[in-house]
């Protein structure tokens, strides 16, 4: 299977985050990253389209403001990373702010990604794994694989949140519908739900978005992925969110596997997007659900059985030492 990586990637590298009430380490390490490429050997360095299917997707605001956030924030006086404390969930009106602080609260829904002045380069470069990774899929390999990171299931149209600054998914799902393709589904098994994914298509019927995740009256990101969120107006029905609970482990997972996968079949795609995040991994540091290493071939082959030609992109999955062989035996058994 060819797969997709380009070493500035590894360069994003924020140095903490709010985790429980305290900091802790940045759990979206570069080492992630490498670890995955460690256990992939061949990896190819994509092809660079440039900004427009990232434009696509992406509000140009929103894109100018993850450039220019590490300078305001320097000219401000600043150091370390850029990171936000006031979010304007309470009478949220329209406002022309200019104000680091002010633009990072509009531009992002949580603390969990610190802009750093390599954190576009890097997000770039993962959208431009999943552009390429796509595009062989379109041009006739049955799968491919992109090891994107920084992820991006958890950013929308016009924000940041969840280790995620572009929604690779989303670029790679726009573009396969640029490129001719009348139905694209994204199935997302990540740990938690894709909020951003969802938010992007969620009036719209031509993608089709399915998410089996942790419940979010437990986990993170809370306000999104119940079973009532099914998508609205033209997208009623096009949405299909399958939480479970902590400590779910493989039968339970196959179930709710099956029914995405009979909802993506009922749907009838041309092309499925894959959000692969192995934080389902029974020892994830920082998630709670028991897929063990050889249980991701079974999860791979109930997916491939389908037939479907496929764009494999990788989100979460936070315990660096069994990553590699979690993604290793995914994409081999697929
Ligand atoms: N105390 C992905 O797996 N931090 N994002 C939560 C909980 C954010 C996970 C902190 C977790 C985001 C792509
Ligand atoms: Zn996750």
């Amino acid at each position: 299977m060819r797969g997709f990586f380009d070493r500035r990637q590894v360069l994003h590298a924020p140095e903490r985050e709010l985790h429980n009430g305290g900091y802790m380490a940045y759990a979206e390490s570069p080492a992630r990253a490498e670890a995955v490429a460690a256990a992939l050997p061949g990896l190819e360095v994509p092809e660079d389209r440039g900004e427009a299917p990232i434009l696509a997707v992406h509000d140009a605001a929103y894109i100018a403001f993850l450039k220019r956030v590490p300078q305001l924030w320097a000219d401000a006086g600043r150091s370390g990373d850029a990171t936000g404390y006031v979010w304007p969930v309470v009478g949220r009106r329209p406002l022309n702010l200019s104000r680091v602080d002010a633009l990072i609260g509009q531009y992002s829904f949580d603390a969990s990604t610190p802009i750093t002045p390599d954190s576009w380069t890097s997000a770039y470069w993962a959208s431009q794994c999943a552009l390429a990774a796509t595009h062989a899929v379109l041009a006739g390999e049955r799968t491919a694989f992109a090891l994107c990171r920084p992820p991006g299931h958890h950013a929308g149209a016009d924000y940041c949140g969840g280790y995620c600054y572009l929604n690779h998914a989303a670029i790679a799902a726009q573009a396969a519908r640029d490129a001719g393709k009348a139905r694209v589904a994204i199935l997302d098994i990540d740990y938690h739900h894709g909020n951003g994914t969802q938010d992007i298509f969620l009036d719209r019927d031509d993608v089709f978005y399915a998410s089996i995740h942790a419940d979010p009256a437990t986990d993170y990101p809370f306000f999104w992925g119940h079973a009532d969120e099914r998508g609205e107006g033209a997208g009623a029905g096009a949405t299909r969110n399958l939480p479970l609970p902590r400590g779910t482990d493989l039968a339970p997972y196959r179930e709710a596997l099956a029914c995405a996968l009979d909802a993506i079949a009922a749907f009838g795609p041309e092309l499925l997007i894959v959000s692969l995040g192995v934080d389902t991994y029974a020892g994830d540091r920082i998630s709670f659900f028991g897929i063990e290493t050889d249980d991701y071939a079974v999860l791979a082959r109930d997916i491939a059985a389908r037939g479907w030609p496929s764009a494999i992109l990788m989100e979460g999955g936070y315990t660096v030492e069994a990553i590699g062989a979690n993604v290793r035996t995914f994409l081999d058994a697929f």
